[in-house]
């Protein structure tokens, strides 16, 4: 055989058996006889395909963002130190925390304990709250300013603390044990999670005006005789509704930050 001719059947070879290890997809195997520049031309617009199916598969799968611990002091102890994006779980809290460094109580494996990272968001509160009760169903509802209810009792409480590029909003719902006077919410755990993450998702982002009027349905609190205390002040009168920053008004007055009691 002339030296030409082995060298061209050679290097068809080397072509198919180098495609052959890339490309496994059958719209590039050849069923009738190739020529060297139709495998060229085929591989080389697989391959592009190849690199862009990869790409968009990068961009569409998240990558793990969910940290699930058997024991922490608090979600958002975990919370802080990640990006924005990330989920902080827990079975336990040795020290689960409220507002203004109030205990939040639970036994292991009885309550979902969770922390999103989040972007700061001046609605962020009332957001969470409009995701929790939502990702909950229907018979949960709102106290201001960061109370989930079921049957009046509390079920679940949210906690934003916001740091300068992120916030951290901590989520706790009674499952199956609860403190006296308390409510449970007798849910699976993961599925609970799973709604909460796609609400979060969605009212995280939603438009203020939205979110304050979802708010405003799912408010146990407006309409009612409330009494409020602030530092140092109490104030009692009808929460009449809630201001664009998400302050409660009552008798007129707006009230930006306290604990409410319905009377
Ligand atoms: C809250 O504070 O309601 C916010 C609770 C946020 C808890 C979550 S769990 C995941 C993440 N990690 C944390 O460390 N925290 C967040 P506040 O409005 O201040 O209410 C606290 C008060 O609720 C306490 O003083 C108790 O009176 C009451 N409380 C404590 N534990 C409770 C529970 N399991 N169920 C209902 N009420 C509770």
């Amino acid at each position: 055989m002339p030296p030409a001719a082995a060298t061209t059947i050679t290097t068809t070879r080397a072509i198919r058996l180098r495609e052959s290890k890339v490309l496994t997809a059958p719209a590039v195997i050849a069923t009738s006889k190739p020529t060297a520049s139709s495998i060229i031309t085929t591989s080389v617009a697989a391959r592009w395909i190849l690199i862009v199916l990869l790409a968009y598969r990068r961009v569409e799968e998240p990558s793990p963002k969910v940290v699930r611990r058997k024991s922490v002091t608090s979600t958002q102890d975990v919370a802080r130190a990640l990006p924005i994006g990330s989920v902080v779980v827990a079975e336990h809290q040795t020290a689960g925390r409220g507002r203004l460094d109030r205990r939040w109580e639970s036994r292991p494996g009885t309550a979902l304990l969770v922390s999103f990272v989040l972007r700061p968001n001046p609605l962020l509160s009332l957001a969470a709250g409009v995701a929790a009760a939502e990702a909950c169903g229907n018979d949960v509802r709102l106290k201001w300013p960061n109370d989930l209810l079921l049957g009046g009792a509390k079920v679940g409480g949210i906690l934003v603390e916001a740091m300068a590029a992120k916030a951290i909003c901590g989520i706790g719902i009674n499952l199956t044990w609860a403190p006296e006077g308390a409510a449970t919410l007798n849910q699976d755990r993961d599925q609970l999670l799973d709604r909460l993450r796609v609400e979060l998702e969605r009212w995280s982002s939603a438009k203020p005006d939205a979110v304050l009027a979802r708010w405003r349905e799912l408010s146990d609190t407006l309409g009612r005789q409330v009494r409020v205390e602030m530092a140092g002040k109490v104030v009692e009168g009808t929460a009449q509704d809630i201001g664009h920053n998400g302050e409660l008004i009552v008798d007129g007055n707006p009230v930006i930050f306290g604990s409410v009691i319905h009377l």
